[in-house]
């Protein structure tokens, strides 16, 4: 029932407010609604041509005077070597657009006053005219046509890909929630290989260790330096969701696609320090950096060459900021060298360490250095403690006097100590743990450093200069309570005796 009612009402509203209509309508005719036509005609004709006279100035002028804001004007040149060539596409499309924004804006307000509504003057009705059809779909496509190809162009330029016998510099990014890991080649040049089933906590980016070229690989925490005009191609990975490379300075902008690698080559041209100089031409950069230290640093001081990513990819996503460096080919190489490879620094001899036990060649003139060192050290030491050295990559067969095959690089590098130092002669004493027969560690030990004596004169050394002792369990370095206190205690090692 009262559903009915409800709908009654609804009905007897409409039908008062469509009289209501008509009745207003009866009197706007009475009233003369032509004059009031006229008027409003009149005026919104006028207005058009007031707002277009005011509107389009006012646009190229406010572009003209934020011309400083768009990338390719003012601060915003482009720091590589293709940049040039967005930059000027993207000046081709607004100069065209540009051109087609003014004059429609001129035509359509032009036109609303001009056949504004007066009396007496009738429309006329175009049902179909073939000559406009064909100019205004020939224009655009013509138009078009020249952008497109002209972008077809840039784009085979600037992502070709560099050619085999290129001089260029390949680095990796890869793109994770939140955080770029750049990954550079090391002295060899190459990125080593990457398997996502080897990814763990201590191996982020699923490096493949039994692959040489991953040994000298480093991967910087701090700021990333490239050399100004050399090729740099970047391999660009993502471990989780989508990200994307983004160097706005120098134009380089890809996605960083899970399961597809990507890259983009490109050539900075200009370094940080030419860009700082640059950008203090403008007084926007003369500002201080930090407003509430008007007198500290300006801007353009603190300019850097930002890796941002442009992919909204979650919460922390602001945060994947990474400072790149551009500096000349000396200071790059200077930073380079300095670098130190992520697998022999942090990863060596760790359990997951597929290596673990071999002697990389990597290390070999690592070792060398090290222990040429240590010698220098021992010898200039005034402390008699010190003369000792443990001969830390010799090693046995179990149980036996049988030097291992790894065990030469270190004897070697012995060999040169002693020839370097012709004036040292050395004890080298055999040690084993508190397992076993004492008289028969004894004797294993005296045998031991009697293998290491033989491999050295062997070498050429005068065994005049050589005694080897075995001392069983009697000198340990550590209680012998534990598997790798036992291990410690097991060794060979030579005390210096001038
Ligand atoms: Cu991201």
């Amino acid at each position: 029932m009262t559903a009915l009612i409800i709908v009654l009402c609804i009905i007897l509203i409409t039908i008062v407010l469509v009289q209501i209509g008509r009745v207003t309508e009866l009197t706007a005719e009475i009233k003369g609604e032509r004059e009031a036509r006229k008027d409003a005609s009149k005026w919104n004709g006028w207005l058009s041509l007031g707002f277009v006279s005011i509107f389009l100035p006012a646009v190229m002028i406010s572009a003209w005077l934020y011309k400083d804001q768009m990338m390719g004007y003012g601060p915003h040149a482009a720091a590589s070597e293709h940049g040039g060539t967005l930059d000027s596409m993207f000046n081709l499309t607004l100069i065209l657009t540009g051109i087609v924004f003014v004059l429609t804006h001129i035509a359509l307000f032009w036109y609303a006053y001009k056949y504004r509504w007066k009396e007496n003057r009738k429309a006329e009705f175009i049902a179909h005219d073939n000559r406009l059809e064909v100019i205004w779909t020939a224009v655009p496509a013509v138009v078009m046509t020249l952008l497109v190809v002209r972008g077809l162009d840039a784009w085979n330029t600037v992502m070709a890909d560099v050619g085999s016998d290129e001089d260029f510099m390949e680095i990796e990014a890869t793109g994770q929630q939140f955080n770029w890991i750049i990954r550079y080649p090391g002295p060899d040049g190459k990125l080593g290989a990457r398997d996502f089933k080897l990814t763990t906590g201590s191996n982020q980016l699923g490096q493949d260790f039994t692959d040489p070229k991953n040994w000298d690989d480093v991967i910087p925490s701090t700021e990333l330096y490239l050399p100004v005009g050399k090729k740099v191609r970047v391999r660009i990975t993502a471990k989780d969701v989508l990200h994307n490379f983004d160097l706005v300075h120098f134009r380089v902008k890809m996605d960083a696609v899970p399961g597809m690698p990507t890259y983009f080559v490109f050539t900075p041209i200009k370094t940080t320090a030419e860009y700082r100089n640059e950008l203090r031409k403008y007084p926007e950069y003369n500002e201080p950096y930090d407003p509430t230290d008007p007198t500290g640093p300006k801007r353009w001081e603190k300019f850097e060459y930002e890796l941002a990513c442009a992919e909204l990819c979650g919460k922390g996503h602001y945060s994947m900021k990474r400072i790149f460096r551009v500096v000349s080919q000396e200071e790059f190489d200077a930073w380079y060298r300095e670098q130190k490879s992520f697998y022999l620094t942090e990863f060596r001899g760790k359990d997951d360490d597929p290596n673990k036990g071999k002697v990389l060649d990597v290390e070999v003139p690592m070792r060398a250095a090290e222990f040429s060192a240590n010698v220098k050290a021992a010898i200039e030491s005034a402390d008699v403690a010190d003369n000792t050295l443990v001969l830390n990559y010799v090693w046995f067969d179990t149980g036996s006097a049988t030097l291992k095959s790894d065990s030469k690089y270190e004897l070697d590098n012995l060999v040169t100590a002693l020839n370097d130092n012709p004036q040292i002669r050395i004890e080298i004493g055999g040690h084993t743990d508190d397992t076993g027969d004492q008289e028969a560690n004894v004797q294993l030990s005296q045998q031991r450093a009697q293998a290491v004596a033989a491999y050295l004169t062997d070498r050429g050394i005068a065994s005049s200069r050589l005694r080897a002792v075995g001392y069983g369990d009697s000198k340990p370095l550590a209680p012998n309570d534990s598997d790798a206190n036992r291990a410690k205690n097991r060794r060979t090692d030579f005390t210096i005796t001038l």
